[in-house]
């Protein structure tokens, strides 16, 4: 598709000309960094036409707009995505070619904007890209920390944290929208005034300190259909900038707390993946962006609308997790206290309105608020919570009277906390697990309760990913192979259309052609290593990858010491046959999590060790990619040939890693948990690895106590030699205790936790013999090669525009728009 808006001649000559009026140089004399802002401001330019013409197409249609609300959006790079959205990528590409400067190389000049964790964060990312190719309106409501995930540097082979200061150059596709702003109100008293004239009661916030919400907007590009949605990011800043008559009237104080309030809020991401961890900086962080977010919507709809009972029907939030759960409270304050409506009409038009998603089962990161700590942050909305707890609780005396168990369980407020994930079902008329196993464990394990009050507000959505960036933008070889294979682009926009590569699989050109891709691929990856690590790898070894979060349940542990073993194996039987391997690794593990440090630290360890053994002829090599993040996964996923998903099963509620490697064709390791289950589903158990013990199997131990490490490590004597060389020195020159605490968490039960509560032992023996049949399957080239494809063939499911059709279908119910464009002006 040629965007005529990107015709070379006039593209340079916009370049040459923001070259000059930014920075007053020529292309010639620029930066790179300077030509990446000149190119961004000239793509931005024909954006914004579209961004226009598609508010203006909703001030005609007024369709029903889904309010995206999450604390995490982790967007990756903006430019590369833009110019492919804007199917501008090649022209823009050649037209830069010819003024000597190369896109790849401007593209690397942007800082990622890494304003999320993992997972959660990243699937908001690839939701709002499908919600603006399939042609619904969308906002993303989040915050603009000042700073991101943190970078990562590994240093001695320990993780260091520094700061990822994204903004210091300049953000070229925001836009700050000062008009917008609102006020957000914390702590203080509640006055209850009794207002004659209305015959009502009234809430008057008194002594509160508040800070000013300034949004700034990006611009969501859909792919090819004109239509361009908002992530609109909210920054903090004093209401009144520092006054010296305050200061007179002995409101000094106040003042510069207002001033620091509004500094430290939006300050930064808390680099925390599934770990809940009661920070009074998060709940502000919290309220902030959700109170002004729903602000901003109800005034939105003010303006065309003068029914508010009405608002249902135009607007939803979709609560991504329970981080944004205080929105059902601020809703109904809004409506009671300013729109100034009786109690069941708000909590009708409260309910209607918000839907809750669950990510998790993990104990740990379930948001329990102390009840001191958020009722003298947020008085008001906790008055309306407590309301909202006191109604429910009839309801649950009623539905089951005289058990009192049930009440205890189901309460939102109970034992001096605030449950927000109880908040977020009652209050939401929708409860949606991201994958079809992670919804039946919250159906009949976690949630059981809630499930059995209020069954129908239970349903699955299994995630999906954006192909245009994980594919086109990451894998553009394999991507020009498949429209040539399928004669068509339109799996753009349609990924069912892969299964067209079926036909492919006993094809020996094609599959030839297929794994030249993925060799190129590994070339690449290699490069990036030999310069990030130093490191040489050889492309022709098998790449097995595990890049993902750093998290006990993950298990990068048992990948590791597999990978020990196998060095034991390969030093014990110098003679046996063994096919290359590169093990590679990419994680962030959050700065206060000590044990999975820890990992990465051995992680390194093992790596020093095996690569810098000539003895072994380089069959076996370790890499840890640093600073894992969106840029580099793209190159990573392409050049995988194993994909390891190998947490506990029931522990993963989905990945969505897992469903890129697919894309890219790279088979699947893993354990029957989350999302994998569906992707051996759609691409047969032939075409996968998998191993392990099942989810009922772990949840039988888990109630039972456990099972016994110790018996699995005193009968298998190459596990023992394993566990063993934690503490023997071998990893640590010589140093018995620097993973004393890895092995003691294998062994030994601790605390609250159980001994391998993870169970890597007892996984292990069946890991292993997965990984035996990996290589069995990789020495069969063509076999292989058929597998690969097949992979790539049947990932039509896990595309997030299926996810996102889905989520329209069932709970949102959004009008689709066409943008129309004036195409005289083209
Ligand atoms: O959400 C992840 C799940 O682990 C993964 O299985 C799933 O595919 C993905 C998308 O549905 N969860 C996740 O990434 N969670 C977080 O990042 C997160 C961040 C912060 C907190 C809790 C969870 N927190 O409480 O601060």
């Amino acid at each position: 598709m040629y965007n005529p808006r990107f015709e070379k001649k006039a593209f340079k000559k916009e370049v040459e000309h923001n070259v000059k009026t930014l920075y007053r140089k020529t292309v010639d004399e620029a930066t790179p960094q300077q030509l990446f802002q000149a190119v961004s401001f000239a793509v931005k330019e024909a954006i914004i036409d579209d961004w226009i013409a598609t508010q203006n197409q909703f001030k005609k249609d007024d369709p029903k707009t889904v309010y995206y609300m999450s604390m995490e959006f982790l967007m990756g790079r903006a430019l590369g995505n833009n110019l492919i959205n804007m199917t501008a990528y090649r022209e823009v590409k050649e037209a830069l070619d010819e003024m000597g400067i190369d896109l790849n190389a401007i593209e690397d000049q942007e800082p990622d904007p890494a304003l999320g964790n993992g997972g959660l964060g990243r699937l908001a990312a690839c939701f709002l890209d499908s919600l603006a190719t399939l042609g619904y309106a969308a906002y993303g409501c989040g915050i603009r920390y000042r700073y991101g995930m943190f970078k990562q540097k590994i240093e001695n082979g320990y993780q260091v944290e520094t700061p990822d200061n994204w903004l210091k150059d300049g953000n070229p596709f925001e836009l700050r929208r000062e008009e917008y702003a609102k006020e957000v109100r914390f702590g203080g008293n509640i006055r209850v005034e009794y207002d004659d004239a209305t015959n009502r009661t009234k809430f008057v916030q008194e002594n509160y300190e508040s800070v000013l919400a300034i949004p700034y907007d990006m611009p969501i590009v859909g792919y090819g259909n004109h239509h361009v949605n908002t992530l609109r990011i909210w920054d903090a800043q004093a209401i009144t900038d520092f006054q010296l008559e305050s200061f007179d009237r002995g409101d000094y104080h106040k003042a510069v707390e207002q001033e620091n309030l509004a500094k430290t809020i939006v300050e930064v991401l808390y680099p925390n993946d599934n770990h809940y961890a009661g920070k009074e900086l998060r709940l502000k962080q919290q309220y902030f962006f959700v109170s002004a977010s729903i602000q901003a919507a109800v005034a939105k709809y003010k303006r065309t609308h003068d029914d508010i009972h009405k608002l249902p029907e135009k607007v939803l939030f979709q609560m991504n997790d329970t981080h944004p759960t205080v929105a059902v409270a601020e809703l109904m304050r809004i409506l009671l206290d300013e729109e100034g409506l009786g109690w069941n009409e708000a909590w009708d038009i409260t309910t209607k309105c918000c839907a809750y998603t669950n990510h998790t089962i993990m104990a740990e990161a379930l948001e329990k608020w102390p009840i001191d700590l958020f009722s003298k942050l947020l008085p008001r909305v906790y008055q309306i919570i407590q309301e909202i707890d006191r109604r429910f609780i009839i309801q649950v005396r009623e539905m089951y009277p005289g058990n009192e168990e049930k009440v205890k369980k189901m309460a939102i407020l109970y034992n001096g906390q605030v449950r927000m994930a109880h908040l977020a079902i009652v209050a939401g008329f929708s409860v949606n697990g991201v994958a079809r196993l992670h919804t039946e464990i919250l159906k009949h394990q976690e949630l059981k309760d809630f499930y059995e009050m209020m069954p129908e507000k239970f349903n699955n959505k299994t995630n999906g990913i954006t192909q245009r960036r994980f594919l086109m933008h990451g894998n553009p070889l394999l991507a020009d192979w498949v429209t040539e294979k399928l004669g068509t682009k339109d799996w753009i926009t349609d990924l069912s259309l892969m299964s067209g590569l079926k036909e492919y699989a006993d094809d020996s050109k094609a599959l030839a052609e297929f794994m030249d891709i993925k060799y190129k691929n590994k070339e690449r990856l290699a490069d990036y290593i030999l310069k990030h690590n130093g490191i040489e790898v050889d492309p022709r070894s098998i790449f097995d990858v595990q890049v993902k979060r750093l998290h006990e349940y993950k298990r990068q542990l048992l990948n590791i010491l597999h990978v020990m073993y196998l060095y034991n194996q390969i030093k014990e039987h110098p003679e046996m046959s063994f096919y290359p391997r590169t093990f590679i690794f990419g994680a962030k593990a959050s700065a206060g999590y000590i044990r999975a440090k820890e990992i990465i630290k051995l992680i390194n360890s093992v790596a020093d060790v095996v690569n810098n053994d000539r003895s072994i002829n380089g069959k076996l090599k370790v890499v840890f990619i640093e600073d894992y993040r969106v840029s580099n996964a793209e190159i990573i996923f392409a050049a995988a040939d194993v994909s390891e998903q190998i947490s506990t099963a029931s522990k993963e509620a989905s990945g969505t890693g897992n469903m890129k490697f697919m894309l890219n064709g790279a088979p699947t390791l893993g354990t029957m948990d989350g999302a994998n289950v569906e992707i051996v589903e759609e691409v047969g158990a032939d075409n996968a690895f998998i191993f392990g013990l099942s989810s009922e199997e772990v949840i039988n131990y888990e109630n039972y106590g456990g099972y016994h490490p110790q018996d699995i490590y005193h009968n298998d004597p190459d596990i023992k030699k394993v566990v063993d060389q934690l503490v023997d020195g071998t990893y640590s020159h010589g140093d018995t205790e620097m993973y004393r605490d890895l092995y003691n968490s294998l062994l030994m039960n601790q605390g609250g936790s159980k001994a391998d509560m993870y169970f890597i032992l007892k996984d292990f023996r069946s890991y292993a013999e997965a990984q035996k049949k990996v290589e069995e399957a990789y020495k069969d080239k063509e076999g292989w090669a058929r597998k690969a494809l097949l992979n790539t063939a049947c990932c039509g499911k896990f595309t997030s525009d299926r996810t996102i059709q889905e989520y329209v279908d069932d709970i949102w119910h959004l009008d689709k728009i066409q943008v129309e464009v004036d195409e005289t002006e083209e």
